[in-house]
């Protein structure tokens, strides 16, 4: 599939790719309706790092099926197949970055995993964007090639790259490289929805089984149940009681 090997490539150059018209109208539409919605009741972050005037909201599987189809869109499968192999998701989470907010830290998402760099890639992050990202509503800010960087780490000169891109584009960035959610000096909220997805054998950041526990997951579609961890890395790393995990799937009362 060219359009895979194409992003493959730009990931494997930059760090980062983008995807246009990734998805419809209808689905930014609904997702942005259903996170509306969730987001009255989500409260502020609580440090730099997930933004003051920032609210993010976890265990989004667990509260919409807006964006099933985001996790698994065939191509952006294609490409995590191609660079991480085995995968689930890892901290997915929708981010709603207010009026106001300043420029989160720059930083690697697998930094939260202690490998010495360099390394495999162990993480890949899609960011959907809801509504279109722009320099000034807070659009991801990224440094190109940072996926190469050893020990180095931005400073005040570090030249970054913002995203801009409108609503229905997926934008793909390698987990070792360095990048930020932007500044919002608008008077609107930018909302996105991240998904990260890291490689099977490492510990998922949230724990994806008990925020959707197998009674809830038995209805969803079967590779959004393997993403959200009901699944082995072969040949057996995440079994339950030595069976793998979906047979717990058929024998779970629904809803528990
Ligand atoms: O909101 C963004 O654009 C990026 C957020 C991010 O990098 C993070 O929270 O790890």
């Amino acid at each position: 599939m060219v359009m895979v090997d194409d992003i493959v490539a730009a990931l494997k150059a930059q760090g980062y790719a983008t995807i246009p018209d990734a998805i419809s109208e209808q689905q930014v539409e609904t997702a942005r309706r259903e996170l509306e919605e969730i987001l009255e009741h989500t409260p502020a972050g609580r440090d730099d790092f997930e933004g003051r005037n920032t609210r993010r909201v976890y265990a989004l599987f667990a509260k919409t099926r807006a964006l099933d189809e985001m996790a698994t869109h065939p191509v952006v499968l294609g490409v995590l197949d191609e660079i991480l192999g085995h995968y689930q998701l890892s901290a997915p989470a929708a981010i709603a970055i207010g009026p106001g907010e300043v420029a989160q830290p720059l930083h690697p998402d697998d930094a939260i995993y202690p490998v010495p760099r360099p390394h495999q890639e162990l993480v890949v992050n899609v960011m959907w964007p809801l509504e279109d990202f722009t320099e000034a509503n807070g659009a991801t800010r990224i440094v190109p090639g940072s996926h190469r960087w050893i020990d180095e780490r931005p400073d005040a000169g570090t030249a970054t790259t913002t995203v801009e891109m409108p609503a229905r584009t997926a934008l793909l960035y390698l987990g070792s490289v360095w990048h930020g959610g932007g500044a919002n000096r608008t008077g609107h909220t930018r909302l996105g929805v991240v998904l990260h997805y890291a490689s099977a054998w490492l510990r998922p950041v949230e724990n994806h089984v008990l925020a959707v526990p197998p009674g809830m997951a038995r209805d969803l579609p079967p590779r959004l149940q393997e993403l959200l961890g009901y699944n082995i890395y072969p040949p057996f790393i995440g079994y339950v009681d030595g069976r793998h995990p979906r047979k717990l799937m058929t024998t779970t009362p629904a809803g528990s």
